[in-house]
């Protein structure tokens, strides 16, 4: 499809991306009179995996949510969560985290001007992400627990102190997060046949599915994808059917024993005819190599849970070579440096001297 001038509406749009609200504002509880605090978060590439497609047996394409601006999906709800907290006059904001959130609710609550406290679980946090909620500004607790319980003694700040949650229990970051459904369904100009997420807290699945009933109930899309959430195999409350009092996995963002949306994910899987699933530390971190070394997209661990689920347990039944999967990479590579070295070579140290190199790499 062309413009008179030539030119594909779709690029035209994506140069001049307005952000969440901006974009799909008649989606979402937001007035001509809310404060919109935006970094320009969304629209994120939705980008082929030929070789993953090859080895799956049918189109499978990753939305790069690493390609946010604080690096992870958690933007898309935030931007909501503080433009209401501003509209509704709070001063300060506050979550629990294993990270992303508390990284992009620094960065939000430090564009709105707010105070912003992050309480996030010691010594279980990716270095990037303890960064970014430093230098954006935010008070950073490290809590002697993990993120269930940094998460229970936020919802009592928020009913005992004049403090905003930022987490998902606040529904404004449900609407905020169902844009990425959104925007797949706008890049395809359908809703996929499958759609592979990880699972954590529970919210960013939820969110999806009500984005793609949403824009099914509009017109915008005339189907709905069968949602798969993965959970990492030691921390996964929904596949054993109770919380888990000592989650443990190498993918910390999903290191989570009771999710705040549990029913949301049961209901995304039951009412599409899809699933939760686990996937083992070493499922993950096979797909997260296969991801940088055979797609060259650098994710976090947590993130290649769903390509993991995908890679590990096939098409469902009914699908084949003629159907679309999207898989959701929720976070960017970059975040979590530790975690990629350990799973390379060490690099080689050699002599300042051409010889050396040359030898090093077998090229004398
Ligand atoms: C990269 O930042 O819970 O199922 O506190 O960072 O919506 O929780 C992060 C979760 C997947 C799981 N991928 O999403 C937090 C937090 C990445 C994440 C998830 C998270 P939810």
């Amino acid at each position: 499809m062309s413009t008179s001038d030539g030119l594909c509406p779709c690029s035209i749009r994506s140069l001049r991306w307005r952000g969440v609200i901006e974009e799909y504002r008649d989606f979402l509880p937001v007035s001509s009179t809310t404060p919109v605090v935006s970094l320009l978060e969304g629209g994120t590439p939705l980008i082929e995996a030929p070789r993953l497609s090859a080895r799956i047996g049918a189109r499978v394409m990753l939305k790069i949510e690493g390609a946010n601006p604080t690096g992870s999906f958690k933007d898309r709800g935030m931007t909501m969560a503080i433009s209401k907290a501003v509209e509704e006059g709070a001063r300060a904001v506050v979550c629990a985290s294993t990270g992303n959130t508390s990284a992009s609710a620094a960065a939000f609550a430090g564009r709105a001007g707010l105070t912003s406290a992050v309480l996030i679980p010691e010594g279980y946090i990716a270095l990037g992400k303890l960064a970014q909620a430093l230098i954006h500004g935010s008070r950073v607790l490290q809590l002697r627990g993990n993120f269930d319980q940094a998460l229970t003694i936020v919802r009592e700040l928020g009913e005992k102190a004049p403090v905003t949650v930022v987490n998902s229990v606040n529904p404004y970051r449900i609407e905020g997060q169902k844009s990425g459904a959104f925007e797949i369904v706008d890049q395809l100009g359908e809703a996929p046949d499958l759609h592979c997420i990880p699972v954590g807290n529970a919210g960013n699945i939820t969110a999806y599915w009500k984005g793609y009933q949403e824009f099914k109930e509009a017109g915008r899309s005339t189907r709905l994808p069968r949602m798969h959430g993965f959970q990492a195999a030691g921390a996964a409350p929904i596949v054993a059917g109770h919380p888990i009092e000592h989650p443990d996995t190498v993918a910390t963002a999903i290191r989570i024993g009771n999710p705040a949306s549990w029913e949301g994910a049961t209901s995304a899987a039951s009412e599409s005819g899809g699933g939760i699933a686990a996937v083992t530390d070493e499922q993950i971190l096979e797909a997260y190599r296969f991801l940088a070394q055979e797609e060259s997209i650098f994710c976090e661990p947590a993130s290649a849970a769903s390509v993991a689920g995908l890679m590990t347990y096939g098409l469902p039944d009914g699908l084949g070579p003629g159907s679309t999967v999207v898989c959701v990479l929720t976070g960017h590579g970059l975040k979590d440096p530790d975690i990629a070295i350990s799973q390379i070579q060490v690099p080689t140290v050699v002599d300042a001297d051409l010889s050396a190199v040359l030898e090093e790499l077998g090229l004398s």
